[in-house]
């Protein structure tokens, strides 16, 4: 644990990265136009998210916390994500790229200037621990992945090119394959204690589950594309009827951005087409697909409870973990934080591995669960109901671990996120389990969603 002066200058450190880090997928990047367009009804102009994390940094670093005045409170409006949905954010009086860059930059300013004074013990909740600036920093990285999924959606020359080459990830064990069994057994799920865990982490508490096997790695585009051979696509047994209808109306046949060219599979991955690598993690499924598959496996997606128990329990110690690992985070053991474009084959991040031996958790791509996006018994909203609580409901699904794009303070084994089953922008993908009580059936009814 770091006393107060410590994490103040880690924190400056990590608002000065995640900055360079938005620089670099916006203004360094891209010319006004490219800022301004919307290349998808799915995602805001980057511009707006630009000037978003800056107004989310006024609201919550400079007004809630050091009850500073509004400093342009005819913009709050403009970059309130409830009050306009992103197909309309283009249509909006937004600040244009040079506006919006200074705007953000004086507010950073004035949180540089206040840190000193604020109290990170005795301050009160919101200011606890740090919370409130790791929820900024958060925030902020979070919109940087979602800037991501903007520059996948972009058609057009290629604004990113891959970072240069770099140490390859670590490839100490055998390749992907197999599964592991989970015995039956209790296990602590969610944090109480976590300093920069959200409202939907909390509060830790114990679940039973039976036991299960889980896959050792992500199901691969290899894998995948067996499915797809053998007419996984045109196959209702596999599907659910939601699940029929959006891949008959929407006459889906592939991960989004797979083209088929002379009888091979080619993916556009950032302005780029090249052939699909039968290794990586398949990536850019609804949740609706990755449940087809594991059915066809003869298996089903884990609930988030069987995916954490994997993650972070260690039935040694009789502990859950923060990392699949251990407690500390360190690097090399994920592919998090945006060190390449991609997810990384199967057989590589072996030293990531849970006490289990599942590995890739956490980075490479999100990963579908069969559950929908509720509250933990005992749940509050803090610090506030639209962060989490106005999503929880059958309509959401849960997706864990984070993908190559998500960084590191943005992700921990007790980390929720969740989309509608439809969605396949984001850098989705997913591993099988299965119960191990042959009493129990392995793979749920056509129809059934658990
Ligand atoms: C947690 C990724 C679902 O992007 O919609 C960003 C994060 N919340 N701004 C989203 C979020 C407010 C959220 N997800
Ligand atoms: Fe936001």
């Amino acid at each position: 644990t770091l006393d107060e002066g410590a994490l103040k200058e880690l924190i400056a450190g990590e608002l000065g990265a995640v900055r360079e880090r938005s620089h670099g997928l916006t203004t360094e990047v891209l010319d006004e136009a490219g800022l301004t367009a919307q290349v998808s009804p799915l995602m805001s102009p980057l511009v707006w998210d630009l000037a978003h994390v800056g107004n989310y940094e006024e609201l919550w670093l400079l007004r809630a916390a050091a009850g500073a005045e509004a400093m342009r409170p005819e913009i709050d409006g403009l970059y309130d994500a409830f009050e306009h949905p992103r197909a309309e954010r283009p249509t909006l009086p937004l600040l244009p790229p040079r506006e919006a860059r200074a705007y953000i930059s004086a507010v950073r300013a004035r949180v540089l200037d206040a840190l000193p004074a604020v109290r990170f013990e005795g301050g009160g909740p919101l200011t606890a621990g740090g919370f409130v600036y790791g929820m900024v920093v958060q925030h902020e990285h979070m919109h940087d992945e979602t800037m991501l999924a903007t520059h996948q959606l972009r058609k057009g020359a290629p604004a990113l090119l891959d970072p240069p080459a770099r140490v390859a990830p670590d490839r100490a064990g055998p390749g992907a394959g197999g599964e592991v069994l989970v015995e039956a057994g209790p296990f602590e799920m969610g944090v109480s204690d976590d300093p920069w865990a959200y409202d939907n982490e909390r509060p830790a508490h114990t679940v039973h589950l039976p036991a299960y096997h889980i896959d050792v790695e992500p199901v691969t585009n290899a894998a995948y594309l067996a499915f797809m051979e053998a007419g996984g696509y045109g196959d209702p047994r596999w599907w659910t009827p939601a699940g029929w209808e959006w891949r008959s109306s929407g006459g889906k046949d592939a991960p989004a951005f797979w083209t088929r060219e002379g009888g091979q599979w080619l993916r556009r991955r950032f302005g780029r087409v090249e052939p699909v690598p039968p290794g990586e993690p398949v990536q850019h499924v609804s949740w609706y697909e990755a449940d087809a598959y594991a059915r066809w496996a003869g298996k089903r997606l884990p609930t988030e409870a069987e995916w954490e128990k994997a993650a972070r329990w260690d039935p040694d110690a009789e502990r859950s973990r923060r990392y699949p690992w251990g407690d500390l985070y360190e690097d090399g053991r994920a592919n998090l934080g945006q060190v390449a474009l991609h997810p990384e084959e199967a057989g590589t991040y072996a030293s990531g591995a849970s006490a289990y031996g599942v590995r890739k958790l956490l980075g490479d791509v999100w990963e579908w669960t069969s559950s929908d996006f509720h509250g933990y018994p005992g749940f509050t909203s803090f610090p506030y109901k639209e962060y989490s609580e106005v999503f929880f409901g059958p309509e959401y699904k849960v997706l864990r671990g984070g993908s190559w794009a998500t960084h590191p303070l943005a992700v921990r084994g007790s980390f929720r996120n969740w989309d509608y089953p439809i969605r396949r922008q984001i850098f989705s993908g997913f591993r099988c389990a299965r119960s191990a009580d042959p009493g129990e059936r392995t793979a749920p009814a056509p129809g059934e969603v658990r």
